[in-house]
């Protein structure tokens, strides 16, 4: 009797733990990110796929050698820091903030990428005359060791990008019935090296920009019951020379690497944000006017070098803020009259 005993408890024990597994699959549902062909994809279909899912890849929008350019013109720049331990950042990343714009003129031409700005424009484009660029950043997550300490290389904390705006957590915010709550920024990764599950690649909580929001915009705190970072998070694997956006109010994070890996997850974000908002990177302050002065035109007007007013002067029309410096305490006359 012991042999027809012992097979049915195995198989009961079996059947239980598929229904056990069935019902975690139930609950704890692991969504694929939304992807695009970056080769055939429009900006209304990034933007669409923003709105339902907050995120979006679009694969290959640009060849490898395009990233390949980035790495040749930002090779020897230096100037990255790495993030403090247990820090936001995570201690693991190496970033820098707003230089690489003016340092690669292949980083100013992903900048005014016409997909990529373009989906997020439009996503932006019902709530503000104009979009700027507020961010631009390499970042990297090293491999485990590559600091010289033994530190866990652990993933960054999940958070909001738009929680740099305090209005993000207004819950008096207008919502349309097609546009939903508004957005105040758009994030853009690009795949400098090819991103995996085990390098590092961001995770995301695909749907989270619509979720309820009650605190921060950071860590558990922000997920509603029954939602975990482990259990639902998805990574954004990608080859070189593809993009993940991401809307402001999507929880998202740096992953962390996994042990034994060697090589840097190098990316380079971009966050777009409505033009009335203060940008993140002060990108006037961190360059020369003369490295701005050979940027194209669509790129000056992102970091807020045009400007529409009602006085007819250059002054005022754009680039704006230009006005010289020329000299004198109060009430000098120094600048009167002066043409330029
Ligand atoms: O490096 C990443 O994958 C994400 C970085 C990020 O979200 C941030 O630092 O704000």
């Amino acid at each position: 009797m012991q042999g027809p005993c012992t097979l049915a408890a195995a198989a009961a024990l079996a059947a239980g733990y598929l229904l056990y597994k069935r019902h975690k699959r139930m609950r704890a549902p692991v969504m694929e990110l939304p992807r695009l062909d970056g080769k055939t994809c429009t900006p209304s279909e990034v933007c669409a796929l923003l709105r339902s899912h907050g995120v979006v890849v679009i694969d290959e929008a640009v060849p490898g050698e395009v990233m390949d350019r980035v790495v040749a013109e930002l090779d020897g720049v230096g100037g990255t820091f790495v993030g403090g331990k247990h820090s936001f950042a995570g201690h693991h990343t190496r970033r820098n903030a707003a230089k690489p714009l003016g340092e690669s003129t292949t980083v100013q031409e992903l900048a005014v990428h016409p997909t990529a700005l373009g989906g997020g424009e439009a996503l932006l484009g019902p709530w503000c005359k104009k979009v700027c660029l507020g961010t631009c950043s390499c970042i990297s997550v090293e491999p485990h060791g590559a600091l010289g300490d033994d530190e866990p290389c652990g993933s960054q904390v999940l958070h909001r990008d738009d929680s740099m705006w305090g209005a993000s957590s207004w819950r008096w915010l207008p919502q349309t019935p097609l546009e939903g709550r508004p957005q105040l920024s758009v994030s853009c990764m690009w795949a400098v090296a090819d991103f995996t599950a085990g390098n590092g690649a961001t995770r995301f909580l695909p749907g989270s920009h619509t979720w309820y929001r009650d605190g921060d915009g950071y860590g558990e705190a922000e997920l509603p019951p029954g939602v975990s970072d482990a259990a639902h998070a998805v990574q954004a694997a990608m080859r070189k020379g593809s993009c993940v956006l991401w809307a402001g109010g999507t929880l998202h994070g740096a992953s962390g690497q996994r042990k034994g890996n060697t090589a840097s997850r190098r990316g380079l974000l971009f966050i777009y944000n409505l033009g009335y908002l203060k940008p993140e990177h002060n990108f006037h302050w961190s360059m020369p006017h003369e490295v701005m002065m050979t940027f194209g035109e669509r790129l000056l007007d992102l970091i807020g070098y045009t400007g529409a007013n009602a006085v007819d002067h250059p002054w005022y029309r754009g680039p704006v803020y230009t006005q010289p410096y020329l000299g004198g305490g109060r009430g000098s006359t120094a600048g009167d009259g002066v043409q330029f």
